[in-house]
């Protein structure tokens, strides 16, 4: 059986996680989850980085020994991988006993073949980093990196001499272009590497300086420099926490999801450990990128760092899972926003997918009492799109293009919403020698949604789940499913189940920015000669109307044409075809522009206008609050 083995970076628990931890969990999480679905066997692994002097630092400002911080804190990562629905198979801690054996007997493998070695050493430190710099690399006394004062300071420590494999490292990044990714970071650390010699790595720290971490296995004075040992979790956690009953033959990882701040400890430092070790490197190295907040840094200062239980409370763990990798193309930096993420629950899914689920199922219950209908024929080319999905999502998640992979799905399930509009299901139902069509349409669209039900299973866990509840099928989203979903597989006669609807809109004023609102102030003092009389506005004639019938105007993706009660039967063609299927608007009391001159639209002739707000696939459109009469007057 094929395997696969993913990591995320393991987490200082010297704080609380954000929305950073949780991106890089939730994308290896995704991997895990589609790999299994593929029928491969799957080693996800997550965990935490408990030695350094930065968890040394928040445990005595607390007051705890860092084991006792460690431990408190550990607990933070492990409710919110709960929370968020991640599969890890293990979670692994720095300060587990076996973890820290494998560290030392590597250390002295390499101790022992002349890969480290004792030197006198004199440079700049930074606490805060934990990293030692050059005198051309500071800055006026400061830190290149994070700004911060250094302190020089002069000690004997040892060395891995990382110099010795600088040409090595850079021919394997050359000749193996997905090692490093996204392509732009990878020309990034190969620019670093041609730009100058690469140095040795100061790999330990004396314990009169700092005491907590794994003491080097070939000089009791000294610890191991955190990064050394955070880098062979990697590695250790293969030894004792492999999932299945075969402990070896899980390295070299897949795939080491970082964020881009931590690319060259992975490209670089752990890149020629392995090399030193004789050890095979993992297949990629993949860099994301950072987000911000309403267009700013996050930071504590700021009170600006977005709470991944906060959100996934307010929003829903799916709900955020799919914005996180939906919004931006993953490698890329991206701004998260409340708007962005309702725009993206109430357009892509509550108006995309929630939607074609929910009238799918109604259909099925109102013309085949919630039974899966028996079709004579199926529908081809949906088939054939079908069988696809799951070898492009393969092509899109084997380079971390999670985005593309979810455009991939989007399409499928556009093509299904699509087929109910131009099939029609509602009017074939009113013709009884219709019905085997009937059938054919109903039982393509309830197949097509047992497929996204698996599709969407990695990105959106319970969202798939549910989805195959109402299908009838506890137990669809199973190990291997994705490689023998067959078309046509769905069981005449299962029955159906009504379900909450699998995503809600989320109808939250927009608030307005600051700058926005002072424009606003300020058109109102010195602008407004554009206002219009009582009498004027009295001019335009709006009433309610009735929808009685509604399709979409051929060759446009935008145009809907509807039969209106406005107190006479009225033709309009109206622009909200992205936000509203037909099928939705049917029955629905709207406001109508009555005395609008008519005009044509694509060569159809509308008579009025419908009452609407927003663009795009984020339109409302305004009814009245109540049922009332169609023909009334709106003043
Ligand atoms: O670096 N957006 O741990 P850490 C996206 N222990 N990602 C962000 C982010 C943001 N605004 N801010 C931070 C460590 N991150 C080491 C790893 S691995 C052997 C050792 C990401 O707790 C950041 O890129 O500081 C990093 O991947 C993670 O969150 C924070 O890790």
């Amino acid at each position: 059986m094929k395997r696969f083995y993913v990591t995320t970076p393991i987490y200082y628990v010297n704080d609380l996680p954000h929305i950073g931890h949780a991106y890089t969990t939730v994308a290896a999480d995704i991997l895990a989850r589609f790999h299994r679905l593929l029928g491969e066997e799957v080693f996800f692994l997550t965990g935490t980085d408990e030695h350094g002097q930065k968890v040394e630092k928040a445990a005595a400002e607390r007051g705890r020994t860092p084991k006792d911080h460690a431990d408190i804190m550990v607990e933070n990562f492990r409710d919110l991988w709960r929370t968020l629905n991640i599969s890890n198979d293990a979670f692994i801690r720095t300060t587990d006993g076996e973890h820290k054996a494998v560290v030392q007997e590597l250390l002295q493998r390499l101790y022992e073949k002349g890969e480290i070695v004792k030197r006198p050493y004199k440079g700049w430190y930074c606490t805060p980093d934990e990293r030692f710099w050059t005198e051309k690399e500071i800055r006026d006394g400061n830190c290149p990196d994070c700004g911060r004062p250094v302190e020089e300071i002069e000690e004997e420590n040892y060395f891995f001499l990382m110099s010795r494999y600088a040409e090595r490292l850079q021919q394997h990044i050359e000749q193996n272009p997905h090692y490093i990714l996204p392509e732009s970071r990878r020309n990034e650390v190969l620019g670093f590497l041609r730009a100058q010699p690469l140095g040795d790595l100061c790999i330990s720290r004396p314990k009169k300086r700092l005491s907590w971490g794994i003491e080097l296995p070939f000089d009791p004075d000294y610890v191991t420099y955190v990064w050394f040992d955070a880098l062979i979790n990697y590695f250790s956690a293969t030894k004792y926490l492999s999932p299945g009953s075969l402990k070896e033959g899980w390295w070299p990882a897949d795939h080491h999801i970082v964020g881009k701040d931590i690319l060259t400890t992975h490209a670089v430092y752990w890149s020629t450990m392995l090399m030193a070790l004789g050890m095979e490197l993992p297949g990629n190295i993949f860099a994301h990128g950072w987000w911000t907040v309403d267009g700013k840094k996050m930071s504590k200062s700021l009170g600006n760092v977005v709470d991944p239980f906060k959100v996934s409370k307010e929003y829903g763990v799916d709900q955020f899972r799919y914005f996180l990798f939906r919004e931006v193309t993953f490698g890329l930096d991206g701004d998260f926003s409340e708007s962005a993420i309702i725009g993206r629950i109430n357009s892509d899914l509550a108006n995309d997918l929630g939607n074609l689920v929910s009238r799918t199922l109604s259909m099925a219950f109102r013309y085949f009492d919630g039974v899966v209908p028996q079709p004579v024929t199926l529908q081809g080319e949906i088939g054939d799109r079908a069988a696809q999905v799951p070898l492009r999502l393969k092509a899109h998640l084997d380079v971390l293009a999670f985005q593309k992979a979810l455009g991939e799905i989007w399409e499928f399930l556009g093509m299904l919403n699509k087929f109910i509009d131009t099939e029609k299901p509602w009017a074939l139902a009113k013709d009884p020698e219709k019905k085997k069509e009937l059938e054919r349409v109903i039982y393509t669209v309830l197949e097509g949604i047992r497929h996204i039900a698996c599709f969407i299973a990695p990105f959106m866990p319970e969202a798939g789940e549910k989805m195959a509840e109402m299908l009838g099928l506890e137990g669809l989203v199973r190990p291997g499913v994705l490689s023998e979903l067959r078309w046509g597989g769905l069981e005449p006669g299962t029955r159906l189940r009504k379900g909450e609807p699998l995503f809600p809109r989320i109808e939250k004023k927009r608030e307005v920015p600051d700058m926005e609102r002072e424009t606003a102030g300020e058109v109102k003092k010195a602008e407004r000669d554009d206002l219009i009389s009582i009498d004027e506005f009295a001019k335009v004639e709006l009433r309610t109307g009735k929808v009685l019938e509604a399709e979409r105007v051929e060759g446009s993706s935008k145009l809907l044409r509807l039969i209106v009660d406005t107190g006479e039967k009225r033709q309009i063609v109206a622009g909200i075809g992205k936000s509203y299927s037909p099928e939705e608007l049917v029955g629905k009391t709207v406001v109508v522009v009555a005395n609008l001159k008519p005009a044509k639209l694509m060569g159809i002739e509308s008579q009025g206008m419908l009452l609407a707000a927003g663009e795009g696939k984020d339109i409302a459109v305004l009814s009245p609050e109540r049922e009332v009469k169609s023909g009334l007057r709106v003043k």
